[in-house]
């Protein structure tokens, strides 16, 4: 049977389809003397070559360009926020010898033609006054977050990979199993609350048309699939996060105004354009986010527009499969999605040994957004003119409105990241009133 996602691909690409179609995958490399010569997009010029020449000119007209463009040939639009969202406590109790309280609580995302629901775990230290919540979706269940027996184990479609995962659905074996990646104790030792919940609750990531998750309540009649310009995987799933913001909202324990969208690689991705369409987000963490989050497509390096369209044809929308191979024509670059977070504080992270995120164009994103964080009034990455040198491994650089570090060791989220994390949301919400 021939592979599906290649036929995606090929279809994409314009081919014709003969019987026997066994393409190879796009070829990627990651050797910085193959970057090819490439011309970023201004992201303080508006589309016919004038100036963005003031805060007022940025916010009211050239953000909602950009915005408009990457939504139309990236994520895909989403639907508008739904006026209200429904809420139920599943669970409540004192964890962690009593110092914080741990909650289960179930999100209606949509209730026809068939109801989807999200489960939020959440924790919060106990303390008198509301506290700053860390939100990020999870990869294989919340019950893979923690080790604690009585978390409920999904019971949602997820990718075999995992130990524990038969048969694409979670068994005992995997409880715990993500823990490394969720330090739930050291932040809230830190004041900190997380609010966390996994992604396939919201659109199962493997590419069925669409036709679960929450994609087919909002199609219109007779549309059995999104249009060119509509919503992905990715899109769903920063709409999936900000229906967390509005249950966390419910929750007179957290202080909404400072919730901080964070995640990991494709929920990097999810983070960064949650961040963009979502100004309710405080801070946003980009970790290890890659192609199609931080890193630059023009540069062409590790995973390019061409290979996560072929791998992953799902997750973004169908325009954006014109630009396979074909970067320069992108009416932006990732540098720019950065700057749509802006003037909020906004941090990238890389790891050393992850090239295929391509650890440079993350840091190259984070710096070119630089002026855009300026002209908003903030100190943007801190200091002069930021170097285009990569910084060295292990040493953020942290002090200003943008952050980044590369870190030693692997495609991964570890303490040493959330370390940075804390110090940074300490700095930007101790010097914030609300
Ligand atoms: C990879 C993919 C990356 C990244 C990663 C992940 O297979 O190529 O874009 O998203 O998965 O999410 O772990």
């Amino acid at each position: 049977m021939p592979d599906l996602n290649r036929i995606a691909y090929l279809m994409a690409a314009g081919c014709v389809l003969t019987a026997a179609v066994d393409a190879a995958p796009p070829p990627t490399h990651t050797d910085e003397a193959q970057v090819p010569a490439y011309t970023l997009p201004d992201p303080l010029k508006f589309a016919d070559g004038s100036a963005v020449s003031s805060a007022k000119d940025w916010t009211e007209r050239r953000r909602p360009q950009l915005l408009e463009l990457f939504a139309e040939q990236m994520f895909g639009k989403a639907p508008p926020a739904p006026k209200s969202v429904k809420t139920r406590t599943l669970s409540e109790k004192d964890v962690f010898g009593g110092t914080a309280i741990r909650k289960e609580i179930e999100v209606t995302l949509v209730e026809q033609p068939t109801p989807v629901t999200m489960t939020i775990l959440l924790y919060l230290p106990k303390t008198d006054k509301p506290v700053p919540v860390f939100l990020g979706l999870n990869f294989r269940g919340n019950h893979t977050v923690t080790t604690e027996p009585d978390v409920a184990l999904n019971t949602n479609w997820m990718e075999n990979k995992t130990p524990g995962v038969v048969d694409h659905r979670a068994t005992e074996e995997s409880r715990g199993s993500q823990a490394s990646r969720w330090p739930v104790e050291m932040l809230l030792k830190r004041g900190y609350g997380l609010a966390t919940a996994y992604y396939g609750d919201i659109d199962p990531d493997f590419h069925d048309g669409f036709q679960n998750g929450v994609h087919p309540a909002f199609a219109k009649s007779g549309q059995s699939q999104p249009a060119p310009d509509e919503w992905g995987s990715i899109a769903a799933w920063a709409w999936g996060m900000s229906r967390g913001l509005d249950a966390l909202e419910q929750e007179s324990r957290v202080n909404a105004k400072q919730v901080i969208a964070i995640g990991h690689s494709r929920l990097g991705k999810t983070a960064l354009w949650v961040g963009a369409t979502d100004p309710r987000f405080a801070i946003v963490i980009s970790n290890d986010s890659g192609c199609g989050g931080a890193a630059l497509s023009r540069r062409h390096f590790g995973e390019t527009v061409a290979r996560i369209n072929y791998s992953f044809p799902h997750w973004f929308c169908e325009n954006f499969k014109q630009f396979n191979e074909n970067e320069a024509a992108l009416p932006f670059d990732q540098h720019e999605l950065i700057a749509l977070i802006a003037p909020r504080p906004v941090y990238v992270a890389s790891a050393a040994e992850d090239l295929w995120a391509d650890p440079k164009g993350e840091y190259l994103s984070a710096i070119y957004a630089d002026p855009v964080y300026r002209l908003l009034g903030t100190d943007g990455i801190g200091g002069a003119a930021p170097s285009t040198e990569l910084p060295p491994v292990d040493h953020p650089i942290s002090n200003g409105t943008i952050g980044y570090h590369i870190r030693t060791g692997k495609h991964d989220i570890n303490d040493f990241d959330w370390e940075q994390y804390l110090n940074f949301a300490d700095r930007h919400l101790r010097a914030r009133k609300n």
